[in-house]
């Protein structure tokens, strides 16, 4: 599957599920006394050994300071770290390495945009997003809304999941300064048509933000084709560690834009008159990073070009194509999200039954899924639901696990009658 088509490929034969579990030591747990079946991969995923022993390895034999000693440690550390900017560069490329600016995660990312990009930001400004985002890819624009008068617009989605194209289209004017929306829905699996989305925010002078947190990890991303302006994503959905995360901004933008935090490694000169900052990407990166994790991170991306974003892409798809077959025979049970272009996550309700309770019966089963609103409280409004269960799948999860899904959903069915 690539960023332009969107449309998966057959599973490769050199693609083996089974030797790739082996990666996982987490996976040989048992829950409750059963395997342990993880379907939570859309909330993290799991870790590969390579990354636990990369991360042990750096605390083990290289732990210091980056971009300020001059001893053998704190260079090892800078350079592993730097390396790490070099595999995300490739891994969604990104035309220069100043463009890669590591952050917390996704939601870090779009409040950086939103406290930095956001201060060019005046009344009667527009920001539009779309009715399918994560809470991280709404209330950091309410806030700049309160603070600036920007006013935030919404294009709304359909019954299917899908981002109304007509409604995006009647909400970009000559006032929309922004655009930000989500890649992949996590509450929903929908693909955004984001190509398409950009070229039209581009056509109104927007700047465009796109949020990756569920893409990164599934499809092949790549920021030059999309020409978006900045690209959020998260390490740890990403087989890499929690704590880190990735900011991509055009070079030009990111130039123009002022630093939202203070303190060391982002400057270049200090005086109590005045500051004058570093060169790009550390402008956007005061204090010290989490170094462990960036270097994490760059083992992450490596395991997963080692197995190809294509290949996982299809794979992840063969399932979702599978549970949705099965989840037709399901009495009661309905999907939340059924677009055409869906990535592998399964969002369902039972008729009479709460998600929660849902929930605990699979946990008791093994099988880890999330439940609740998935924090797109919108999502769930417009469905007319509390909340519903997410399954979502890896590269690491197999067509038995998802039997195993609907093995307990059948012992759902038997306690709820
Ligand atoms: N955007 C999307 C689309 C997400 O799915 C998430 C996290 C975020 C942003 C925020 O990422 P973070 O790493 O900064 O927290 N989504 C989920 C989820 O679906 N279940 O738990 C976290």
């Amino acid at each position: 599957m690539n960023a332009l088509t969107e449309r998966p490929e057959a599973v490769p034969a050199t693609f083996d599920v089974m030797r790739l579990r082996d990666d996982f030591p987490i996976l040989e747990r048992r829950v409750h006394g059963k395997p342990l079946v993880y379907l939570d991969n859309a909330a993290t995923s799991q870790k590969p050994r390579c990354v636990i022993e990369r991360e042990a390895r750096y605390y083990a034999e290289t732990n210091a300071n980056i971009h300020r000693g001059i001893h053998c440690l704190s260079q090892e550390a800078t350079d592993a770290y730097e390396a790490a900017r070099d595999s995300v560069r490739r891994f969604i490329n990104a035309g220069r390495r100043e463009e890669i600016v590591f952050v917390r995660g996704t939601t870090e990312a779009v409040n950086l945009i939103a406290a930095s990009y956001g201060q060019r930001f005046k009344p009667g400004d527009e920001i539009l997003i779309t009715g399918m985002e994560h809470h991280s890819n709404i209330v950091p624009w309410q806030l700049l809304c309160e603070r600036s008068g920007a006013i935030l617009r919404v294009a709304s989605i359909d019954d299917a999941g899908e981002l109304d194209m007509a409604s995006f289209e009647q909400q970009l004017g000559p006032h929309t300064r922004l655009v930000a929306m989500t890649h992949v829905s996590n509450a929903l699996g929908t693909i955004n048509p984001v190509r398409k989305m950009i070229d039209l925010a581009h056509s109104h002078g927007a700047v465009v933000l796109v949020d990756g947190a569920q893409a990164a990890p599934h499809l092949e991303v790549d920021v030059q084709t999309l020409d978006c302006d900045f690209y959020a994503f998260s390490g740890h959905k990403l087989y890499g560690p929690t704590g880190v995360g990735v900011l991509y901004g055009k070079a030009a933008l990111l130039d123009s834009m002022p630093p939202w935090q203070g303190g060391g490694d982002m400057i270049r000169q200090v005086t109590f008159a005045r500051s004058t900052w570093n060169d790009l990407p550390y402008k956007f990166e005061a204090g010290t990073p989490n170094i462990a994790g960036g270097i994490g991170l760059g083992t992450a991306i490596g395991y997963l070009e080692s197995i190809g974003l294509d290949a996982i892409a299809a794979h992840e798809h063969a399932l979702l194509r599978q549970a949705t077959a099965r989840a037709a025979d399901v009495p009661g049970l309905r999907l939340i999200g059924t677009a055409r272009d869906k990535a592998g996550i399964l969002s369902f309700v039972l008729d009479d039954v709460h998600a929660h309770d849902v929930g605990t019966i699979l946990d008791s089963e093994g099988v880890a899924v999330r439940t609740g609103h998935h924090c797109a409280m919108p999502v769930m409004e417009h469905f007319g639901v509390p909340a519903t269960v997410r399954a979502s799948f890896a590269l690491y999860n197999t067509p038995g696990e998802v039997d195993a899904l609907f093995a307990a959903l059948a012992k759902v069915r038997e306690v709820f009658g």
